[in-house]
C-alpha cells in the first residue's frame, strides 16, 4: 500500500495591480508593495560605472525601488539588433542592493520630443515623419499619426518587454514600466500633418462618444462642460462636439496619442504583462494648450486617455510646479491611484511623502535626480524613508479603508484638524509652538509633515517630522479628551516594539504629542 503526493508549486504571480477598498495597490511577490523610490537623472543609466556608484548610494538612502530609463537609441542603435547590456547591468545592480526597478521606456517620446529615437529613425525623416505646427514647421516630435512610427516603437517595446520577461520573470526585480516619458505636444496644441488634419475634420470616433455617454456621471469637469455647451452631441466632428479652440485641439491630440500608446502598451503587455503607467508634465500657471506640453496624461484629460488607452493602468503627475497637495488630489480621482514618479528634489519631500501616503493612499513616491544629494545618510528624505520602511506593511494593510490621514505644513499652511471616531486630532507645524528660535512670524518655515494611522478606536499611530498634535472630541457637552499614554516605537519585521515612554517634557506634561523639527520618529 502506498500514497502518492503530487505537489504542484503554484507559479508566483507576476507584479500586478489589485483593488483594495478605494485604493489600488501594486502587488509584488503576493504582497502589496509601496514604492519608496527615486528616479535617476536622464543620462545616469547610460554608464554602468555610474550605475554602480548610484545603486549603492540609493540603498544607503533607504529606497526600495529605483526608476531607471531604458534608452531606445542605445538598445536598438542598429535597426533590428538589440543590446541589453545596460538594462541587464541595472537589474544585476538592483538585485545586489536589494532594490526593485521601474523601467522608463524612453522610446518614441521623451518630454514631448523624440530625442531618444535611434539615429536610423532620426535620419530617415521621410519614412518616419515628424509632427508639424500650424504654420508648417517640422518639430523634433515623431508624428502620432504615422503607421511607420507606430510600428517601430511597438516592435522595439515588444522586444524589450520580452527580454524583461526572459531575464526577470522568475525573480521579479522589475515591478512596473512607464511607457514613454511626459508625452505632449508643444508649440501648438495638436499636430497639423495632413493625416491629422483629415482626422480633425472627420467625425469623433464612436469608441469615444460611447465612452462619454457611459461615463457621463464621472467625467472630469473641464471635458463635461465643453461637451455640455455643445448639447452633449454624439455625432459630428471635433469642433461640433466640443467647440472651437485650443482646448478641443488638445482633446483631439490626446485621443490620438492614446490610440498610439494603446497599441504600444498592449503589444508590450502581451509579451510581459507588467503594470504600465504614463507620467505627465503638468499644466499649471494658467498657460493655454500649446504653451505647455499639451494632450499628455494630464488630470483634465483622464477620460480621454482611459477611453483610448485602456492598456495603461493609470496616469501619474511629475510635480515640479507649486501646489503639491492640489496635484495629489487631482490625480487620486475616479479610481486612478496616486503614484508620483517625479517630484523636484527638495528637502520638503521629506514632509510631502508622509502626506502622499497618509492622505492619498499613494502607491509610491519618487523624487527626480535622486542620486545627487551629497550626504545620503544625512539627507532629509532618507530619514523619512527610514521611518516609513518600518510601517509599510501596516500602511498597506490600512489602505483604501479610510484609516489614515496625511499632513503637510509650511509657512502658509500651519494646521489642520481631522475627526475620527468622535475624536478631533489637531495637527500643527512644530513652529506654531514658538519654541524654536527660528519660528518668528514672517520667517520661512521648513516644510514638515506626518501621517496618522488608526489602529483601533482609542489607539493611534503618528509618524513624521516637525509636528505637534493635540486631541479633543466632537461632543458639545463639555466632555474633555485626554492622553492615556504615548510611547515612541519602532517596528522590526512588522512587529511594534516600544522604545521609550514619551511623558513630561516630551508630551508637554500630557498636553500634546510632538515630533520636533529636524527629528523623525513614530509614536
Ligand atoms: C522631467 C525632468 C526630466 C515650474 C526635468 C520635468 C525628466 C522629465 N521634466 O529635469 O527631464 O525626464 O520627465 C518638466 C517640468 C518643467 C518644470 C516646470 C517649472
Amino acid at each position: 500500500l502506498f500514497f502518492l503526493l503530487t505537489i504542484v508549486a503554484e507559479a508566483r504571480k507576476i507584479p500586478h495591480l489589485q483593488k483594495k477598498g478605494t485604493a489600488t495597490q501594486l502587488i509584488v511577490e503576493d504582497n502589496p508593495f509601496l514604492i519608496l523610490g527615486g528616479e535617476l537623472g536622464n543620462s545616469t543609466a547610460s554608464s554602468l560605472e555610474d550605475m554602480k556608484r548610484v545603486s549603492e548610494k540609493l540603498q544607503k538612502m533607504q529606497l526600495n525601488t529605483m526608476l531607471v530609463p531604458a534608452y531606445w537609441e542605445l538598445i536598438e542603435a542598429e535597426e533590428g539588433k538589440y543590446d541589453y547590456t545596460l538594462v541587464d547591468g541595472a537589474i544585476e545592480l538592483a538585485r545586489k542592493h536589494n532594490l526593485k526597478i521601474v523601467f522608463l521606456w524612453f522610446g518614441v517620446w521623451k518630454n514631448s520630443m523624440s530625442c531618444y529615437a535611434p539615429m536610423w529613425v532620426k535620419e530617415n525623416y521621410l519614412k518616419y515623419p515628424r509632427a508639424v505646427t500650424k504654420s508648417g514647421k517640422s518639430l523634433e516630435i515623431l508624428s502620432a499619426f504615422n503607421q511607420n512610427n507606430l510600428e517601430i516603437d511597438k516592435r522595439a517595446f515588444k522586444h524589450f518587454m520580452n527580454h524583461l520577461a526572459e531575464v526577470d520573470k522568475s525573480q521579479q526585480t522589475i515591478i512596473m514600466v512607464q511607457v514613454e516619458n511626459e508625452i505632449g505636444m508643444i508649440e501648438d496644441a495638436r499636430d497639423y500633418s495632413k493625416e491629422a488634419n483629415k482626422l480633425f475634420t472627420s467625425d469623433v470616433p464612436k469608441q469615444l462618444t460611447d465612452y462619454l455617454v457611459k461615463n457621463k456621471q464621472s467625467l472630469r469637469p473641464q471635458l463635461l462642460e465643453r461637451w455640455e455647451k455643445n448639447g452633449f452631441k454624439t455625432k459630428g466632428i471635433w469642433t461640433e462636439l466640443f467647440g472651437e479652440g485650443l482646448e478641443t485641439d488638445e482633446l483631439f491630440m490626446a485621443w490620438n496619442y492614446g490610440l498610439f500608446i494603446q497599441e504600444v502598451a498592449q503589444t508590450g503587455k502581451n509579451a510581459y504583462n507588467l503594470p504600465m503607467y504614463l507620467n505627465a508634465a503638468l499644466n499649471s500657471r494658467e498657460r493655454k494648450p500649446g504653451a505647455y506640453p499639451s494632450a499628455g496624461p494630464l488630470a483634465h484629460l483622464l477620460d480621454i486617455w482611459r477611453a483610448s488607452a485602456p492598456a495603461i493602468d493609470f496616469l501619474a503627475p511629475d510635480i515640479y510646479d507649486p501646489g503639491f497637495t492640489d496635484w495629489c488630489k487631482q490625480y487620486q480621482v475616479n479610481g486612478n491611484p496616486l503614484f508620483i514618479p517625479e517630484i523636484r528634489l527638495e528637502d520638503g519631500n521629506a514632509a510631502r511623502v508622509f502626506y502622499a501616503f497618509g492622505e492619498h493612499d499613494a502607491m509610491g513616491f519618487s523624487p527626480f535626480f535622486i542620486e545627487s544629494p551629497a550626504n545620503p545618510e544625512e539627507y532629509p528624505l532618507t530619514k523619512s524613508y527610514k521611518v516609513l520602511r518600518q510601517i509599510l506593511p501596516l500602511l498597506a494593510e490600512k489602505q483604501g479603508e479610510n484609516k489614515t490621514n496625511g499632513f503637510w505644513f509650511d509657512s502658509e499652511v500651519k494646521e489642520r484638524t481631522v475627526e475620527r471616531n468622535g475624536y478631533t486630532f489637531t495637527f500643527k507645524h512644530d513652529y506654531t509652538l514658538g519654541w524654536n528660535p527660528l519660528a518668528k512670524d514672517g520667517s520661512k518655515w521648513p516644510e514638515t509633515g506626518a501621517l496618522i494611522i488608526e489602529l483601533s478606536k482609542n489607539e493611534y499611530l503618528v509618524a513624521g517630522t516637525g509636528i505637534v498634535v493635540t486631541f479633543g472630541n466632537t461632543k458639545k457637552d463639555g466632555t474633555e479628551t485626554g492622553i492615556g499614554f504615548i510611547d515612541e516605537v519602532e517596528f522590526k519585521d512588522g512587529k511594534m516594539i516600544p522604545l521609550r515612554r514619551m511623558n513630561g517634557d516630551q508630551n508637554h506634561q500630557g498636553r500634546h504629542l510632538r515630533i520636533p523639527t529636524g527629528e523623525w520618529n513614530i509614536q
